[in-house]
C-alpha cells in the first residue's frame, strides 16, 4: 500500500487511477491511503465546470486542458457523468471525446458515477481531487451536471465555480436557479454561435448588478467551445479568480468551510455505518416481525438501536 502510495505521489498514472479506484470502492484501506496523502494536498487550483446537460461542459474542459498544458501546468480531470440506476455504472462517452489528451502524462481523466447521490457529485468525487492535488496536478477540473443540488455542492469541492449557461435553453430560468447566481464565480456562456448569446450575457450581468457578490464581480465570458473561441477568456477569468482567493480572505474562508464539509461528510459516514450494522443485524434476528406484529414500534426501535451504538456494551 506505501508502495502504492509513493508511486501515485510521484505522478504514476496507473497508481492515481488505483487510488481513487480505492476509495471510490470505499475498501477499508481507503481511510489509510487519505490520511497519507492529506498533508500533501491544498495546493492544486480546484475549478468546478457546472451547468445543463448539453451545454458543451465536456467539448469546454478539453480546450480548458489545452491551454492549461500550453501554459505548463499539469491536468487532472474528473467527469461525474450521470449514472444508470440500473447498473450503477459511468457512462464513458465524456471521456472519449476528451482523449485527445489522454494520452499526455501531463493528463490524468477520470470518470466517476455518481451513485449514491442524486445529482453530480458522488461522495467520493471530493477524495479523488484532493488525491490528484496531492499527487501533483497543478489544476484539477471537476465536471458535474447541473441537476439542482449538485451546482450547490460543488462549491464545497471546487475554489473556482464556473457556470456554463446557452443561448435558448429558458435563459432566466436556467440564471435564476436557486442558489446559482450565489454560488458561480464565473460565468461562461458557451454556444455564442447561436442567437442569443448576447442577451444571456446581459441577463447574467443585470442580474449580478441587482444582487452584488460583497468583494468579487464574476466575470462573464463568450465561448464557442467547439470552434475554441473564447476559451482564453474563460481561463483569464478563472485564474483572475484564483488570484483574488489568494490575496484576500475569502480564499483562507472558503478553504477553512471546505474541511469543515468534509469533516461533517466522514463523521456522518461513519455514524450511518455504526448504526447500519445494528439495524442490519437486528433485521437478522426477526426485528421486522416483531414490528408487524406490533410487539415494538420504530421509534422505540431506533431508539434501542441508537443506545446500543452509543454504548455497545450493553
Ligand atoms: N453550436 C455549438 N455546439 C457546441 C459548442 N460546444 C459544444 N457543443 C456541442 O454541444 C453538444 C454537447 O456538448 P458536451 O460537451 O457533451 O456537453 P455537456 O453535456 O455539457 O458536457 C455536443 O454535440 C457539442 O459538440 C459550441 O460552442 N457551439
Ligand atoms: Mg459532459
Amino acid at each position: 500500500m506505501n508502495r502504492l502510495v509513493d508511486a501515485a505521489l510521484s505522478g504514476d498514472h496507473r497508481a492515481i487511477a488505483r487510488l481513487i479506484s480505492l476509495v471510490e470502492s470505499g475498501a477499508p484501506l481507503a481511510d489509510g491511503v487519505m490520511r497519507a496523502i492529506y498533508p500533501k494536498t491544498g495546493r492544486a487550483h480546484v475549478i468546478g465546470i457546472t451547468g445543463s446537460p448539453g451545454a458543451g461542459k465536456s467539448t469546454l474542459v478539453d480546450k480548458l486542458i489545452g491551454q492549461f498544458l500550453d501554459a505548463g501546468k499539469s491536468v487532472g480531470v474528473i467527469a461525474v457523468d450521470p449514472s444508470s440506476p440500473f447498473s450503477g455504472g459511468a457512462i464513458l462517452g465524456d471521456r472519449l471525446r476528451m482523449q485527445g489528451h489522454a494520452v499526455s502524462d501531463k493528463v490524468f481523466i477520470r470518470s466517476m458515477g455518481s451513485r449514491g447521490s442524486l445529482g453530480g457529485v458522488s461522495g467520493a468525487t471530493g477524495e479523488a481531487a484532493l488525491i490528484l492535488d496531492a499527487c501533483g496536478k497543478d489544476v484539477v477540473i471537476i465536471e458535474t451536471v447541473g441537476v439542482g443540488q449538485s451546482e450547490v455542492d460543488i462549491v464545497k469541492l471546487a475554489d473556482t465555480v464556473c457556470l456554463v449557461l446557452v443561448p435558448g435553453m429558458g435563459d432566466d430560468v436556467q440564471i435564476m436557479k436557486a442558489g446559482i447566481m450565489e454560488i458561480a464565480d464565473v460565468f461562461i456562456v458557451n454556444k455564442a454561435d447561436r442567437d442569443g448569446a448576447d442577451k444571456v450575457v446581459a441577463d447574467v450581468r443585470m442580474m449580478l448588478d441587482i444582487s452584488p457578490r460583497v468583494d468579487w464581480r464574476p466575470p462573464v465570458v463568450k465561448t464557442c467551445a467547439e470552434r475554441g473561441e473564447g476559451v482564453g477568456d474563460a481561463v483569464k477569468a478563472i485564474d483572475s479568480h484564483w488570484y483574488h482567493l489568494m490575496s484576500s480572505q475569502e480564499g483562507r474562508q472558503r478553504r477553512i468551510s471546505r474541511i469543515e464539509s468534509q469533516v461533517e461528510g466522514i463523521l456522518r459516514r461513519e455514524i450511518a455505518a455504526m448504526v447500519n450494522r445494528v439495524w442490519e443485524d437486528r433485521k437478522d434476528h426477526g426485528v421486522l416481525e416483531e414490528l408487524l406484529e406490533r410487539r415494538t414500534d420504530p421509534y422505540s426501535l431506533a431508539e434501542e438501536i441508537l443506545d446500543q451504538v452509543l454504548s455497545p456494551s450493553r
